[in-house]
């Protein structure tokens, strides 16, 4: 093989060649020089940073059409082929050495075997094509919580993306030469149709090397498979920060405006398509993040830093009346990537839940759509995908939160864990410590699946923290690391379980969608200890007194005592089989630790105690 210097000299424009030895890392020249050797690019762009190179690859993207303009400035639509619109998850691999293992819930493939195979996937796929050389920051710059990072692409779409959704790292990577320690991105979409997307979904990989800190993806273009950073970086990260001690959570980070101008942060974590982003667009309350945080703890207290600056949040039922601020700035100028809706006749784009009715026309990622269109099964195809999504900068939305870039990240008051649960937990429940949430709140979450990711919906999924699909160390030791965490702060955060999806016996939700907002101000006060609760087998449970009030008070709403019973009963039977549930699942994981199963066998005494003196399904007041 040449030697680096002379393959990058050669295959490297001199103005893009320049840029890069700006930066004086061997390491990152010799990464560019062997994709650039197996991949084949007909040339290579090197990006500094700058606004024009910004806006180079925008340009791109619409030249390659990968994106096209929509009537409003601004705004691009993207599509993905039929079939690659969610994470694909049996063809996202950790990389083991031989004899390593990970429990069976993680995808996993033996690191030679699959970097062979990757590499013969990659050889000469970006022939004819332009390679982009980017690079980024995770978390805020500058900061304790940052991570450097280089993405290789041969997808303008993927950089673009990626420009809207992370702060910008090349002035990092000059300033910090040799030291600069770094993730690697390496992804191409592959062959592509006349539609512009991909051709050959049957060599879709999504392979994670913990080993290089190195993460491959071929012949998807689907955001969740491709933008190196999202959840790619994540399962780095993750396995990093078990090594150091801190945290690497699937959660939104949100400020909570409580009394007199107080601003109290939480973090939630909640599986795909469950409401992480719209708790975190709440009105009256602002959003740090709404994805990936990275926790630390700081002379013992966990501050929380936004992983990424921009959001790419899930379309589908977005409407003007529960989400007035990401609908107004989805319609206003500014730079917003839509993908996966139908563009109508006049150039705007419409999506499933939009206000107003369905165009009788447009096009779509099936192509030309008309209403009643039907796949190749006979089913009809909806005017959008399920798993739709606009890419934006955080910045553009009026909720936004000054400290979105603070380097020192915010500090948690508490956590929030939820999922989609037609059947057991209350609406909003608080742990009675650490322990107990960690393992009752988060280690417990299960959740009916959704369409973020291929497959079935509507299954019910063991999801801890949700965060399984981007775990790579063993669950057992994830869970550790967050129980150890806790014990290591001088004042936890407090640990809530929230339920959006509780149903009746009719078969009806039990809440409104924006009833989030007054569970999240109950959670503020009890995080400053200003209203009491009550005790249940389960863990603290509001008063109904205090949530008339709140309702009065934030939806103008009159809380009935009636919906309070109904949504705030405890019941047992249902409590009791998932404690079982989740037990049976935590036996057959490896080195599940002890406290676990004590945590959830004293669950299980207690809600068995209560049943023997209230029944089964026991009104909140008997707690009294
Ligand atoms: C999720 O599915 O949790 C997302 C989108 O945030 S993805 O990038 O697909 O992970
Ligand atoms: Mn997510």
């Amino acid at each position: 093989m040449e030697n680096t210097e002379e393959i990058l000299r050669k295959r490297i424009d001199n103005n893009n060649y320049e840029k890069l030895l700006e930066i004086n890392n061997p390491e990152l020249y010799s990464f560019v020089a062997k994709y650039i050797e197996l991949c084949n690019p007909r040339s290579v762009f090197i990006s500094n940073s700058s606004p024009e190179d910004i806006d180079y690859i925008r340009r791109k993207a619409i030249e390659n059409h990968e994106e096209e303009h929509l009537r409003t400035p601004g705004h691009t639509i993207h599509f993905d082929a039929y079939g690659d619109q969610g994470r694909d998850k049996a063809h996202t691999k950790i990389l083991l050495e031989k004899g390593e293992t990970l429990d069976e819930f993680i995808v996993t493939g033996e690191r030679e075997e699959n970097l062979l195979e990757i590499n013969s996937i990659l050889k000469d796929i970006m022939n004819e094509r332009e390679m982009f050389v980017c690079f980024f920051t995770l978390a805020p710059e500058n900061s304790i919580f940052s991570i450097h990072c280089v993405q290789i692409t041969d997808s303008p779409y993927v950089a673009h993306s990626e420009n809207i959704l992370y702060r910008q790292g090349y002035g990092e990577f000059v300033r910090l030469g040799k030291d600069a320690r770094f993730f690697k991105f390496v992804h191409s979409q592959g062959e592509l149709d006349e539609r512009f997307v991909c051709k050959n979904l049957d060599k879709r990989r999504i392979y994670i090397d913990l080993k290089e800190e190195t993460v491959y993806s071929t012949n998807t273009q689907y955001g969740g498979n491709t933008i190196g950073l999202k959840k790619l970086a994540m399962r780095l990260a993750i396995s990093r920060c078990a090594k150091e001690g801190w945290l690497t959570e699937h959660m939104l980070i949100m400020g909570v405006h409580g009394p007199q101008g107080r601003v109290t942060y939480f973090t939630g974590a909640f599986p795909s398509l469950c409401g992480k982003t719209s708790t975190a667009m709440l009105e009256g309350e602002s959003i740090v993040g709404d994805d990936i945080a990275y926790i630390k703890n700081k002379n013992g207290f966990a501050f929380a830093a936004n992983v990424e600056k921009g959001m790419f949040g899930i379309i589908q039922g977005v409407n003007s009346k529960d989400d007035p601020i990401q609908w107004k700035t989805l319609h206003t100028p500014g730079e917003i990537i839509f993908s996966n809706v139908l563009v109508t006749e006049d150039g705007s784009v419409y999506w499933i839940g939009h206000d107003g009715d369905v165009p009788e026309r447009g096009y779509n990622h099936s192509g030309e759509w008309f209403k009643g269109k039907k796949d190749s099964k006979g089913n009809e195809i909806p005017p959008s995908h399920p798993n739709a999504r606009f890419t934006l900068p955080l910045e553009s939305l009026d909720n936004i939160d000054p400290n979105l870039n603070n380097p020192e990240g915010v500090l948690v008051g508490g956590f929030i864990y939820g999922g989609r649960d037609s059947d057991t937990w209350v609406p909003v429940c608080e742990s009675f410590d650490w322990e107990h949430g960690i393992i009752m709140k988060g280690a417990s979450i299960e959740s009916e699946t959704t369409a973020a990711t291929l497959g079935k919906e509507g299954v019910r999924e063991f999801n801890p923290m949700s965060n399984l699909d981007f775990l790579s160390i063993p669950i057992a030791k994830y869970i550790t690391i967050n129980l150890e965490f806790g014990k290591n702060l001088a004042k936890p955060p407090k640990i809530f379980g929230v339920n959006y999806f509780l149903k009746g016996a009719d078969g009806n939700f039990l809440n409104e969608k924006n009833d989030k907002k007054v569970w999240l101000k109950w959670m503020d006060l009890r995080v400053h200890d200003e209203v009491t609760a009550i005790k249940t087998p389960i863990g603290y449970i509001p008063h109904y007194k205090d949530l008339k009030e709140l309702f009065e008070k934030v939806l103008y709403k009159d809380y009935s005592y009636d919906d309070y019973v109904k949504q705030f009963q405890i019941r047992v039977p249902e409590n009791l089989s998932k404690v079982e549930r989740i037990k049976s699942i935590y036996l057959k994981i490896k080195d599940t630790p002890v406290r676990v199963f004590e945590v959830l066998e004293e669950e299980k005494e207690r809600l068995i105690k209560a049943s023997q003196r209230f029944g089964d399904y026991i009104l909140p007041e008997k707690f009294i």
